[in-house]
């Protein structure tokens, strides 16, 4: 822990100066072990997160221990890029509006109805969220469908937790996801770019696959706003419009939900959505990204994986035309 006393004695607050030094020597360390194989790469990971963590955007800390089976050694994207390079269209629609206008979103109080077919329907409050099953720290990956990609170190848990809770009768096929759409917060709600609210959804076994998160955190803080305050969900084998923000609503159907994104374009954006890099989008390719930070704002150096490297989900396809259900 660090801790600056002032000439008069006072602790203060973790300082900025001295954080890249501290961040250095341990580095230095840590390379060192890493030489001597002494070290793991779910130590390597921790490390990784706690660098991340050092950053943050002065949000509430939220702690959690790291699940480094559901996290990638990727090098994770700086807090800086992932709060100002944001697709939340209910702020607008230029990648640098949601961090200049996100502002106004009230996340205190927030609820979540959950509904439809299920046998207890529930409200939560955001303290019966963040009590409801113990905090995990994921890194994943998310690849936009415009052709870029980031590292976010995520916090939350798997959102079966919640379908357990709920018990959904043998009529929940889907689950939608429901955005807040409130005009007096949200300045892009009264655009006619999409469909209001932000609907997303899933199928049944695909919102109980474990790497689904429900999500209420980011480099170990409460989520931006501009990321989707107070909660989220992130689908990181999917595009990243499938993780849908700010959530108010969780709906237990039978039809497969009618998506925004969906409607606003079918020929585009299909309910499912997974990455696949095999499968172009009609105006570009799909089998290379740029990652936000790293890479050159016109480059794609990186080749796209099929499920965006989450090949864990694979079976739940099988025997699925992914091209017919892109
Ligand atoms: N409600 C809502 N959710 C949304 C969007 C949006 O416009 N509105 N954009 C989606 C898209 S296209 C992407 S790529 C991700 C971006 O998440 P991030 O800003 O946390 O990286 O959020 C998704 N969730
Ligand atoms: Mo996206």
């Amino acid at each position: 822990m660090l801790i600056q006393r002032s000439p008069n004695g006072i602790e203060l607050p973790y300082s900025s100066e001295i954080t890249p030094r501290a961040v250095f020597e341990s580095r230095r360390g840590f390379i060192k072990q890493l030489a001597l194989g002494s070290i793991s790469s779910a130590a390597l990971l921790e490390m990784a997160a706690r660098d991340a963590h050092a950053q943050g955007g002065g949000n509430p800390k939220l702690p959690a221990k790291l699940n480094p089976a559901y996290s990638a050694m990727d090098k994770q994207t700086p807090y800086k890029d992932a709060t100002t390079y944001n697709n939340f269209y209910e702020f607008g629609t230029d990648k640098s509006e949601p961090a200049q206008n996100a502002h106004t979103l009230r996340t205190h109080p927030w609820t979540v109805t959950i509904e439809g077919e299920v046998k207890k329907p529930m409200t939560l409050d955001l303290d019966a969220l963040l009590k409801l099953a113990p905090l995990e720290e994921r890194i994943y990956r998310l690849r936009c469908v415009e052709g870029w990609s980031m590292v976010i170190p995520w916090t939350g848990y798997s959102l079966s937790e919640i379908i357990k809770k709920v018990e959904p009768t043998s009529n929940a096929k889907y689950v939608e996801f429901i955005s807040l759409a409130d005009k007096s917060q949200m300045p892009g709600v009264g655009s006619r770019v999409l469909n209001w609210p932000y609907v997303e959804g899933l199928r049944i076994d695909e919102a109980n696959h474990p790497l689904t998160l429900l999500t209420l955190g980011m480099y170990g803080e409460t989520l931006a706003n501009q990321n989707g305050a107070p909660v989220r969900i992130v689908t990181p084998w999917k595009y990243g419009f499938k993780s849908a923000k700010s959530i108010v609503k969780i709906r237990f159907v039978k039809e497969q939900p009618r998506t925004s994104w969906s409607l606003s374009a079918p020929n585009e954006y299909g309910f499912y959505s997974n990455v696949n890099p095999d499968v172009d989008h009609p105006r570009w390719s799909q089998g290379s990204e740029r990652r936000i930070g790293e890479d050159g704002f016109l480059s794609r150096k990186r080749k796209t994986l099929m499920f965006n490297g989450y090949s864990d989900v694979a079976p739940m396809y099988a025997g699925m035309d992914l091209k017919k259900y892109y």
